[in-house]
C-alpha cells in the first residue's frame, strides 16, 4: 500500500457504484481539510479514475446534510448545463458517485464518512497562479458558478458551518485562543498578534450590511481559493469549480475576496520567505475583468463597490484563522511542519499589508469595469 494512504480503501470501494476492479490509489491534491485519494479502477479494460474522500467530520458536523447541499447544487448545475450546447456535465461540474444503496456518502464501521466523485480529466488545480490569464479564467469560472446558482430551487441551503465567514466572530475566537494561550505560543507570534489587534474595527463591514439588508444573501461557494477550480489543459479555461463542502447562503464578497487572497499572490500560501510574497496588481486586474464578465450583470452597486475591500477582509480573516489554530495547537488545518500555521498567517498578513498600500489602485481598477 502507498505509505501516504491512511485507510484500507479496498474496504470502502465496494460500497460505491464503480462497476470495475480497483487497481490502486494515491493521495491527491493539497487541501487542508479532507483526506483525498485518486482511485484507479479498471472498467471493461479501460483505466478510469475517481476521487475518493474521507470527509472531515470534525470540521463538518452534519455530513448527510452537507452532502444533500452538494446533491442539490450539482443537480441544478447539470440542468443548467443541459441547456448549453456542447457542454459536458462530467467535466464542468462535480458528479457524485452514489453508493449501492443510492446514498451520496458511505459511513463505514469506524464512523468515517466517505464520498466519491468523477475525476475531472485533462485539467489541473494550481496552488498559485503564474499568469494573468489563469487569474482571469479562475475568476470567470467562480462568477459563472455563482450565476448558475442564482435560481437554485428548494429554499435556502443548509448552513454547513455556522458563522463560517463571520469575521467579528472569528476575531472573538482568536481573542479567546490568545487569552488561553494553552501551549505558550503567543510569545512567538507577537508581531502577528499586534497586527491583528490593530485591525479589529474593520471586521464587521460585510456581516453588518448582510444583517441590515444593504447586501444580499446569495448562494455562494465560500472557499474559492485558487486550488478549488480546475483549469482545462487544452485551453486554460476555468472548467470546473470543485470542493463544494461549504456551498451555503453567504455574500459574494467573501467569494471574490478569497479569489483575491489566493490568486493575486506571487507565492504559495505558506511561503516562508516573505520577500517572495508580492500582491500583483496585474493579476488583480485580470481577476476583476474575469469576475465582472460572468457576474457583473447581477451584482448590486454596493457589492461592486466593496470588491477591493473584500480582498483585504478575507485575507485578514484567513490569516486570523491560521493564527488562532497556531495558538490552539494546530487542531483544524492539516499541517506538515512545525510552525506551519504561523507561516501561513504571516503570508496572509503580508498580503493584507500590501493590499492596504494598494487600496487606491485596486479601487481604480474596479471603477474601470463598473457599468
Ligand atoms: P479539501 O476540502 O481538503 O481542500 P478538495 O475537495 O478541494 O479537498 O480536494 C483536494 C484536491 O483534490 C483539489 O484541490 C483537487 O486538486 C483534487 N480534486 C478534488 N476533486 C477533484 C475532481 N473531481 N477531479 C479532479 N481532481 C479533484
Ligand atoms: C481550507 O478545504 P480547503 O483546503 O480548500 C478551509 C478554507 C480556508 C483554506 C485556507 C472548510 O480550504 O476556509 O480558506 O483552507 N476550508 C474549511 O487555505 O475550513
Ligand atoms: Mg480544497
Amino acid at each position: 500500500m502507498n505509505p501516504g494512504i491512511k485507510h484500507d480503501l479496498s474496504k470502502v470501494v465496494p460500497f460505491f457504484r464503480f462497476r470495475g476492479i480497483m487497481k490502486g490509489a494515491e493521495p491527491w491534491g493539497s487541501g487542508h481539510i479532507n483526506d483525498t485519494y485518486r482511485l484507479h479502477i479498471e472498467q471493461g479494460g479501460r483505466d478510469m479514475y475517481y476521487i475518493l474522500q474521507r470527509i472531515n467530520d470534525k470540521v463538518f458536523p452534519d455530513v448527510p446534510k452537507m452532502m444533500d447541499n452538494i446533491r442539490r447544487v450539482t443537480t441544478h448545475i447539470r440542468e443548467k448545463l443541459a441547456e448549453i450546447p456542447g457542454s459536458n456535465f462530467s467535466r464542468e461540474s462535480l458528479s457524485i458517485i452514489y453508493t449501492l444503496d443510492d446514498k451520496p456518502f458511505y459511513l463505514d464501521v469506524y464512523g468515517n464518512f466517505w464520498r466519491a466523485y468523477v475525476f475531472v480529466e485533462h485539467a489541473q488545480t494550481y496552488d498559485f497562479v503564474s499568469s494573468p490569464d489563469q487569474a482571469y479564467q479562475a475568476a470567470k469560472a467562480f462568477g459563472r458558478f455563482q450565476s448558475m446558482l442564482r435560481d437554485l430551487p428548494g429554499g435556502p441551503l443548509y448552513e454547513v458551518i455556522p458563522d463560517f465567514h463571520n469575521t467579528p466572530r472569528r476575531f472573538e475566537k482568536f481573542q479567546a485562543a490568545l487569552a488561553a494561550d494553552k501551549l505558550g505560543r503567543a510569545a512567538s507570534a507577537q508581531a502577528e498578534i499586534e497586527f491583528a489587534m490593530a485591525r479589529q474595527d474593520s471586521t464587521s463591514v460585510v456581516v453588518d450590511k448582510l444583517a441590515s439588508g444593504e447586501l444580499p444573501t446569495r448562494v455562494t461557494h465560500n472557499d474559492t481559493k485558487i486550488n478549488n477550480v480546475m483549469l482545462n489543459d487544452a485551453d486554460g479555461h476555468g472548467i470546473c469549480v470543485i470542493d463544494l463542502d461549504t456551498v451555503m447562503p453567504g455574500s459574494v464578497l467573501y467569494d471574490f475576496g478569497d479569489e483575491v487572497r489566493t490568486t493575486t499572490a506571487s507565492a504559495a500560501e505558506d511561503e516562508r520567505d516573505l520577500s517572495k510574497v508580492k500582491f500583483r496588481l496585474d493579476l488583480f486586474s485580470e481577476l476583476v475583468r474575469g469576475y465582472m464578465e460572468s457576474a457583473g450583470d447581477f451584482l448590486t452597486p454596493e457589492e461592486v463597490r466593496l470588491l477591493p475591500f473584500s480582498g483585504r477582509l478575507i485575507t485578514f480573516e484567513i490569516g486570523l484563522r491560521f493564527l488562532t489554530d497556531y495558538l490552539e495547537g494546530d487542531t483544524y488545518f492539516k499541517t506538515h511542519r512545525e510552525g506551519h500555521n504561523l507561516d501561513r498567517c504571516r503570508t496572509q498578513f503580508e498580503m493584507v499589508r500590501q493590499m492596504e498600500e494598494q487600496a487606491e489602485a485596486m479601487e481604480a481598477i474596479v471603477a474601470k469595469y463598473r457599468k
